[in-house]
């Protein structure tokens, strides 16, 4: 079963991201993969977003294009079951410590010939916590090759300055290309086949482009967070809402392993809420395009 070896430690500590190949057991990535094209052909059916899908523009019955599966884990349980798994597990630990919650999940199913882009952001900017020992999981359903819309990051910029992700006064939810302080040149693409996983700092600038393959892209995504960083109120949409009973049963409901401490522990983050929001704050999609993110990729 795949670890984090220290070398893959220290490259993610330096670069702000790491690629493990091969990390996910054929098994359950198999499993991984039929559910998510089953969830692909049911949509079919569906007109317009809904609590599970996220459409892409040109969905049809005919021809199903999606951005993204919103929640996995609460659609089908092998998303939750991978989550919890020392296949994975075993490669966060080493990273986050033994008490891990996750925040949300979320499969983006770029869709082929066009499938949209995701401006260059950083998740810090969306969901700021207490401190920032959290990343962001990329499990490849797919092969993703440079045409296909992969992952692009910026190395070492999660040691640099959170950048702006505002768009005349609105939160944006992206950082304005034309930002030299972004890097964007230094760009890295991360490909690899089905079965590899990325994972990336909070704070690592990233993107990615329109999928000009002929396949959708498959990437599921888990945000997880140390349990002792706690999401500074009003930002996480996750939470907002919720009654103290809800938030506690939540938080316990979405521990990964270990327990949710109550003891937040604070560092020295730099931190500015994502309000004011735009028209769609709905997810980041909605937030880049009706936020008026001028784009890196068009
Ligand atoms: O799917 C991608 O290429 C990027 C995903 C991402 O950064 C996000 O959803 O926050």
């Amino acid at each position: 079963m795949a670890t984090l070896t220290e070398k893959q430690q220290s490259d993610y500590w330096r670069d702000g991201y790491v690629l493990i190949e091969d990390a996910v057991p054929a098994n359950i990535l198999s499993e991984l993969q039929s559910v998510t094209l089953n969830f692909i052909e049911a949509s079919r059916s569906v007109t317009q977003n809904n609590d599970i899908y996220d459409l892409d523009k040109g969905h049809s019955e005919k021809t199903p294009r999606l951005n993204r599966i919103k929640t996995p884990h609460s659609v089908h349980t092998i998303y939750k079951e991978y989550m919890r798994s020392d296949a994975l597990l075993n490669l966060i630990r080493p990273l986050l410590g033994p008490d891990i919650r996750m925040n949300n999940s979320k499969l983006n199913t770029k869709a082929a010939q066009g499938g949209a882009p995701v401006e260059w952001h950083q998740d810090w900017a969306f969901y700021p916590h207490t401190n920032d020992d959290l990343l962001a999981v990329g499990v490849m359903l797919s092969d993703i090759n440079e045409e296909d819309g992969p992952l692009q990051m910026i190395p070492g910029s999660h040691k640099e300055p959170v950048l702006s992700h505002f768009n005349n006064g609105v939160f944006c939810g992206a950082i304005n290309p034309d930002d030299s302080e972004a890097r964007l040149n230094d760009a890295v693409s991360i490909t690899g086949k089905a079965g590899s996983v990325s994972l990336h700092h909070v704070r690592t600038t990233h993107g990615s482009a329109p999928n000009n393959g002929t396949d959708p892209r498959l990437l599921l995504l888990y945000e997880l967070a140390a349990a002792d960083a706690w999401p500074i109120s009003g930002a996480l949409s996750t939470y907002t809402g919720m009654n103290q009973q809800e938030l506690w049963q939540t938080f316990n409901d979405n521990m990964v392993c270990g327990t949710q401490s109550v003891t937040p522990r604070l560092t020295e983050v730099p931190v500015l809420m994502p309000v004011p929001p735009p028209e769609d704050a709905s997810s980041i999609f909605q937030t880049q395009s009706s936020g008026g993110a001028k784009s890196a990729f068009a």
